[in-house]
């Protein structure tokens, strides 16, 4: 599926609903959470729309490597390579946009 209508970062990535960009590639588009967990927290969406990562890694496994990458390059700016990734998946895990996303959280230094 390239696009859900219903779907608020599809909307994000139509630039239908405003976003601050951090990067943006033919295959994926990283903008800065609404609601930062870190002093800096990035979203990385893969423009087609899949609802998880399991979804993700089935269907297209090297955006979900390049989602990485991305992540990868974003701490590299920000925190000389350090971060934390994470895909929320599912309801009761705190999922609660069902387009894939990977937080990256950096730019600090976290406990362990
Ligand atoms: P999750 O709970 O894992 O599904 O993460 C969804 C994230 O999306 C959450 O950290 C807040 C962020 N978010 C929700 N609505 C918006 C929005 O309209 N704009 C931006 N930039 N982020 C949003």
């Amino acid at each position: 599926m390239s696009q859900s209508d219903d779907c608020l970062f599809c909307k994000i990535i139509a630039g239908e609903i405003p976003s601050t960009k951090v990067y943006e590639d033919d295959t994926v588009y990283a903008f800065k959470d609404i609601a930062p967990k870190a002093k800096v927290h990035v979203l990385i969406v893969p423009r087609k729309h899949y609802a998880n990562a399991a979804e993700l890694a089935k269907a297209d496994p090297k955006t979900l490597a390049h989602i990485v990458e991305v992540a990868q390059h974003i701490a590299d700016d920000a925190f000389h390579g350090a971060y934390r990734l994470v895909f929320n998946t599912g309801k009761d895990a705190g999922q609660s946009v069902f387009h894939v996303h990977a937080h990256v959280l950096t730019g600090q230094k976290f406990e362990e």
